[in-house]
C-alpha cells in the first residue's frame, strides 16, 4: 500500500454498489460482457454470458463484502474459524441471486438482452469440493452464520479437481475427473500476495535463547498456501461472510538453470509436487485413508488458516493471551485436528509463550465435533509418518499426551488398562496418534451431532474421557439451510408457505408451526398434493433431460440418495423390490395388486470400496430386469440417475414421497437427507438412527414409518451371537429374493457375478440386514396400505413440513452459539 493520502470523495468510500434497477442491472451485464468477458453481446457464447452474469450479481455484493470485512477488522468482535477439509457447496448463481433478492431484476434484465436466465443457471458446474452429509453441512453451516450475522470465516481446501464424476458402464461406476474449473470460476477471488509459506520434513533442534532453552524446526521443503476468497452472502441481511480457501504452489516456480539445461521435468519437479497438494479432494466418506497426501493437505490448509488469522485478522499489537476471547477454532471432524499441535508451536516456538501459557489459550481456542461412530472412522496417524512429515508436532503431541496422562493420573491412580485407553498415542496395530483423542484432550468442548450419536460418543466411544471432563460433551443437532433445500429447491411449496403464513419463515423456521391447523383444511390440502404434483413433474422432465429416465405416472415416488455404503443398508430396499419382482415374476402376486412405485437411488461408492462398487452394479441390473419385464405392467420403476450431486438433490428432494434412512440402528451419526425430505413433505420409513430420532419425535408416530431394532437390541443381538443365515431360513420372501439374486437372474445368467453380495448377507452381513429385513417389508406394506389414502397421506406430509422447523441449520448455529462458541451476532 502507498501513503499517497486520499483526496478523491469516491476513493473515501464505502464503494457504491450498481443501481437495484433493470437498466442498472443490465448496464453492469453489459460492462461484465465486454470490459471483463471481451465480447459484445451478439457474438457471446453461453458461458460469456454464465460468467458476465455471476460477476454482475456479483458486483451488486462487494459493497457489503467489502464493508462487512472492514468493520470485522475495525471491532475485533469474537468470531468463529470454521476449519472444514470440506465444503460442498451446490451451485452459487441461483443461491447469491435469491440471498441478494436480485432473482426478479436480473431474470428481466437478462431477458430484455433475449436471454433466458434459467438456460444460464443451468451452466454452472457446482463446486463439489466435499463428499457427503459432512461436506454439505459446512456449506450450510457457512450460509446460517451470514444470514445470522455472525462473525465467521470459513477455512478450507480449493481442491482443483472436487468429488469424482459418476458414469455407469454396463451398469457398473466409472470415475471421470471433476474438472469444476475448466470454464472459469466467477465466484472466486486469488490473492496470491496473501500467501503464506507452509513448511514441511527436516527436523527438530534445541538452541539456547539468551539462556531459556527452545526449540525451532528446521523444515526440509515448503509450499505456498494462495488464498481464493468466496463470498457468503446472508439472506437479505445485506450481510456477506468470507470462504477462504487455500491453494498449494510451488515456493519458486520451477528451476530456470535446470530447464535451461535441458532437464525439464527435473525443473518443474517442485511445482508438481506442491500442487499435488491440493490436487483433488479424497472420495473416500467416513473412513479415512492414512494416506502421507492426506496429512499434507490436512496441515497444509490448518497452517495457513492458523497463520491467516493471527496474521491478518488481529488488530496490530493485539496481546495473543486474549486470543480465546477473539475466536472459536472449530473442527470439523478429526480432518483439521493437527490445528492444534500447530497453534502451540506458533504460540511456544515463534511467539515465545511459555508452553504452560501456550496450552490455556489453545484449550480455549479450540472445540471439536465428530461426525461418526464407526470406530474404523476415527481418524489415526502413524507415529512414523506424521514425525517424518512434521517433527516438531510430534514433540508436541508427546508432551501434550504425556501432561494429560499425568493428569489422568492424579484422578484415576495407576489404572494401567485406563491410562493405555485414553493415551493420545495407541500402539497397535502400530504406533499412532488417534487424532480424535487429541481433539477432545484440547477441546474446550466436544460435541456429537445427534442426540442418540451425542449419547452413544459419550456412553461407548469416548466413555472414559466423558468421566475424566464431565461438562465437556454436548450435543448439537445437525441442520440444513432452509434457503437452499427449500426456498431455491421448491419454490412452489415456498410460495404456497409464504401465501399461507406470511414471508419471514426463512430466517426463522419454527414458524412453518403455523401451518399446522391447515392440514385440517382440505383446500390447503388440496394445494399441497398439487405442489407435490408439480415437483414430481418437473424431476421428470430433468431426470428425461439428464439421464433420458422415465418416471412413472401417478407412482409413488420412493427415494434413497446418499452415499453408497453398508451402514447405510440400500441392500434393504434393493431386497425389498426383488421381493416384489419375485412375486410377480413367479405369478403368485399379480401386478395389478402392487402399488406402482418408481424408486429413485442416488449413490456414489468411494473408488476403492469394492463392496459398494458391486452393490451400485446389482442396483443397476435389477433396475434393467424390472424396468423391462413386460410382467411387471410398467408398475414398478428402478431409476439410478449418475453423479448424484447436490444440484440433483435440489430436484429429487421436492418431488419425494418416501424418504428412505434405513441405516443399522446406532451406525449413522445423525443424516442430513432426512431432515430435508421431511421438510419438503415427504414421510420417512426409517431407522431409530441418527437425526431420526428426533424427526419422529417431532412429527409424531402416525406420520413415520419406522421399523427395525434399536440400538440396545442391536447391541444385544451382537453380544448374543449373529447368525444372518437364521433370518434366511426362517423368512420365506427373503429366501426368495436372495435365491433369484444367487440365481443370476439379474446377470444374464451369471451365477457369479453377485454372489458376493449374496454369501457377505449370508455368512457375516455386518450391518444385519436380514435381521431388519422382515420389519423393513412389514413397514414397506403400511406405507403401501397409507398411500392408498392420498388425502390422509397429504395431511402427513403437511404436519412432517409444519413440524420439521428445529432442523434449521439456524437452530443448529444458535446452539453452538450458546453451548460452544459463545459469539454474539455483530450488527
Ligand atoms: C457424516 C455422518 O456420516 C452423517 O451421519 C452426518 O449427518 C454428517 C454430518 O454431521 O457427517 N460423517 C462423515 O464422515 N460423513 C458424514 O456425512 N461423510
Amino acid at each position: 500500500m502507498s501513503d499517497t493520502p486520499v483526496s478523491h470523495p469516491l476513493a473515501l468510500g464505502p464503494v457504491a454498489p450498481p443501481a437495484s434497477t433493470v437498466d442498472g442491472f443490465v448496464q453492469e451485464f453489459l460492462n461484465n460482457l465486454n470490459f471483463r468477458q471481451g465480447v459484445a453481446l451478439s457474438t457471446s457464447s453461453d458461458n460469456d454470458r454464465y460468467l458476465a452474469l455471476a460477476e454482475t450479481v456479483r458486483d451488486y455484493l462487494m459493497a457489503r463484502w467489502l464493508e462487512d470485512q472492514r468493520r470485522q477488522h475495525e471491532r475485533q468482535a469474537k468470531g468463529v474459524c470454521y476449519l472444514s477439509a470440506e465444503y460442498l457447496l451446490g451451485r452459487q448463481l441461483d443461491n447469491n441471486l435469491l440471498a441478494s433478492g436480485l432473482n426478479e431484476i436480473a431474470t428481466e434484465a437478462l431477458a430484455s438482452c433475449g436471454i433466458d436466465i434459467d438456460e444460464l443457471r443451468r451452466l454452472e458446474v457446482e463446486p463439489g469440493l466435499g463428499n457427503g452429509g459432512l461436506g454439505r453441512l459446512a456449506a450450510c453451516f457457512v450460509d446460517s452464520l451470514a444470514t445470522m450475522s455472525v462473525p465467521s470465516i470459513g477455512y478450507g481446501i480449493r481442491y482443483e479437481f472436487g468429488i469424482f464424476r459418476q458414469t455407469f458402464v454396463e451398469g457398473q461406476q466409472a470415475e471421470q475427473p471433476d474438472q469444476w474449473l475448466a470454464m472459469g470460476s466467477p465466484w472466486e477471488f486469488p490473492h496470491p500476495e496473501a500467501a503464506q509459506t507452509i513448511s514441511f520434513g527436516g527436523h527438530t533442534e534445541s538452541y539456547d535463547d539468551d539462556g531459556t532453552q527452545r526449540t525451532r524446526w528446521v523444515p526440509a521443503w515448503d509450499v505456498q498456501a494462495v488464498p481464493y476468497n468466496y463470498m457468503v452472502p446472508g439472506y437479505r441481511n445485506g450481510r456477506v461472510n468470507t470462504l477462504r480457501l487455500w491453494s498449494a504452489e510451488a515456493t519458486n516456480a520451477f528451476d530456470l538453470r535446470t530447464f535451461n539445461s535441458g532437464e525439464y521435468s527435473e525443473a518443474v519437479r517442485a511445482q508438481t509436487f506442491a500442487s499435488n497438494i491440493s490436487k483433488v479432494l479424497y472420495p473416500e466418506d467416513s473412513t479415512p485413508q492414512g494416506k502421507e497426501l492426506r496429512l499434507q493437505q490436512q496441515y497444509f490448509f490448518v497452517a495457513a488458516s492458523i497463520r491467516d488469522f493471527l496474521d491478518r485478522q488481529l488488530a496490530e499489537g493485539f496481546d495473543l493471551k486474549n486470543l480465546p476471547e477473539r475466536v472459536i477454532f472449530q473442527l470439523n471432524d478429526t480432518h483439521p485436528v493437527i490445528a492444534v499441535p500447530e497453534l502451540m508451536r506458533v504460540l511456544v516456538d515463534e511467539r515465545g509463550l511459555d508452553w504452560a501459557e501456550a496450552w490455556e489459550i489453545t484449550r480455549q481456542c479450540f472445540a471439536y465435533t465428530c461426525h461418526t461412530l464407526l470406530p474404523e472412522a476415527l481418524e489415526v496417524w502413524s507415529v512414523d509418518l506424521l514425525g517424518r512429515l512434521l517433527p516438531r508436532h510430534l514433540e508436541i503431541i508427546y508432551r501434550i499426551n504425556e501432561e494429560f496422562l499425568l493428569s489422568v493420573r492424579e484422578q484415576f491412580g495407576d489404572d494401567e488398562m485406563r491410562i493405555r485407553n485414553m493415551s493420545i498415542i495407541g500402539e497397535h496395530p502400530e504406533r499412532s496418534v488417534r487424532m480424535a483423542y487429541l481433539a477432545t484432550v484440547a477441546g474446550a468442548k466436544v460435541n456429537g451431532v445427534a442426540e442418540l450419536h451425542s449419547q452413544l460418543l459419550r456412553d461407548k466411544v469416548l466413555p472414559d474421557f466423558a468421566e475424566f471432563f464431565p461438562g465437556k460433551f454436548t450435543n448439537v443437532t445437525n441442520g440444513v439451510t432452509p434457503r437452499r433445500f427449500l426456498r431455491l429447491a421448491n419454490p412452489a411449496l415456498s410460495s404456497l408457505i409464504s401465501d399461507t403464513i406470511g414471508s419471514g419463515w426463512e430466517t426463522d423456521l419454527d414458524r412453518l408451526k403455523e401451518l399446522e391447523p391447515h392440514a385440517e383444511n382440505p383446500a390447503f390440502r388440496a394445494a399441497f398434493a398439487e405442489v407435490k404434483a408439480h415437483n414430481k413433474d418437473r424431476l421428470r422432465d430433468e431426470l428425461m433431460l439428464r439421464d433420458g429416465l422415465v418416471v412413472g405416472e401417478g407412482h409413488l415416488l420412493d427415494v434413497m440418495v446418499k452415499r453408497l455404503h453398508e451402514y447405510k443398508r440400500q441392500m434393504l430396499q434393493v431386497l425389498h423390490i426383488v421381493t416384489l419382482y419375485e412375486g410377480v415374476q413367479s405369478g403368485r402376486v399379480k401386478a395389478s395388486d402392487i402399488t406402482p412405485r418408481t424408486f429413485i437411488f442416488g449413490a456414489k461408492a468411494a473408488p476403492g470400496y469394492a463392496m459398494a462398487k458391486r452393490i451400485i452394479h446389482l442396483i443397476n441390473a435389477v433396475g434393467s430386469v424390472v424396468n423391462n419385464d413386460p410382467r411387471v405392467e410398467g408398475r414398478l420403476k428402478v431409476l439410478f440417475p449418475p453423479n448424484y450431486n447436490v444440484t440433483l438433490a435440489e430436484r429429487v428432494i421436492p418431488a419425494a414421497d418416501l424418504s428412505e434412512q434405513i441405516s443399522l440402528a446406532g451406525k449413522e451419526a445423525s443424516g442430513t437427507g432426512n431432515m430435508k425430505f421431511a421438510l419438503n413433505g415427504a414421510l420417512t420409513i426409517g431407522t431409530d438412527d441418527g437425526a431420526n430420532v428426533e424427526i419422529r419425535e417431532l412429527v409424531g408416530d402416525d406420520n413415520f414409518f419406522l421399523f427395525g431394532m434399536t440400538e440396545p437390541e442391536v447391541a444385544a443381538l451382537w453380544a448374543k451371537g449373529y447368525r444372518p443365515s437364521e433370518f434366511y431360513q426362517g423368512n420365506e420372501d427373503l429366501r426368495r429374493a436372495m435365491d433369484l439374486i444367487a440365481s443370476g437372474a439379474f446377470s444374464g445368467g451369471d451365477r457369479s457375478t453377485f454372489e458376493p453380495i449374496v454369501s457377505n448377507l449370508l455368512y457375516d452381513d455386518r450391518f444385519m440386514v436380514l435381521a431388519d429385513y422382515g420389519s423393513y417389508l412389514q413397514a414397506q406394506r403400511t406405507v403401501d396400505a397409507a398411500y392408498a389414502d392420498q388425502d390422509a397421506w397429504t395431511r402427513s406430509a403437511i404436519l412432517n413440513v409444519a413440524r420439521c422447523g428445529f432442523f434449521s441449520s439456524d437452530r443448529s448455529m444458535r446452539d453452538y452459539i450458546e453451548r460452544i462458541w459463545h459469539t454474539p451476532p455483530s450488527l
